[in-house]
């Protein structure tokens, strides 16, 4: 074997090495976010969105510029009453579709400086923290909708 051939060989199996260890790739995917209009009079309202992720994710905080306050609740039925409390984080499972919908999970807009109307655009800025304390922020644009204004069960 001449050193050419020892330095082709090493580079091939270099590059396999690579190739069967995309490690350090994040991905992870926010959609189809959407806001709830506010209803006159109203300075609350709530963001629901998809996440999706390669790798185990947090969101940890969410942000907008609309809202004077924003924290992440979860509502959840107790005694037959709605009652919705503030998490500190949303666990986001490895390849699993998290959910932030009506009745669950949601990112709330308090303080609103303006109603949201529909048709607007809500920016909305979520940081997301890995297991090694890594932090990702993520800027989306929540649509406005009426959606599911009567969606509770009774
Ligand atoms: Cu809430």
């Amino acid at each position: 074997m001449n050193l050419r051939t020892i330095a082709l060989t090493l580079f091939a199996s270099a590059a396999l090495t690579a190739h069967a260890q995309p490690a350090g790739k994040t991905e992870l995917k926010v959609f189809d976010v959407w806001a709830r209009t506010t209803v006159p009079g109203a300075s609350v309202s709530a963001a629901y969105m998809h996440i999706k992720s390669a790798k185990p994710m947090k969101l940890v905080k969410a942000e907008s510029p609309v809202a004077g306050m924003t924290e992440i609740h979860q509502m959840s039925m107790k005694d037959g009453v709605m009652s919705m409390s503030a998490v500190d984080a949303v666990d986001i499972p490895a390849g699993k579709l998290v959910d932030l919908k009506p009745g669950g999970l949601h990112v709330m807009l308090m303080q609103l400086k303006q109603p949201i109307k529909k048709g607007d655009e809500v920016p909305l800025k979520l940081t997301f923290e890995d297991a090694a304390k890594k932090t990702i922020v993520l800027d989306v644009k929540a649509k406005a909708q009426e959606k599911d204004t009567h969606s509770h069960k009774h």
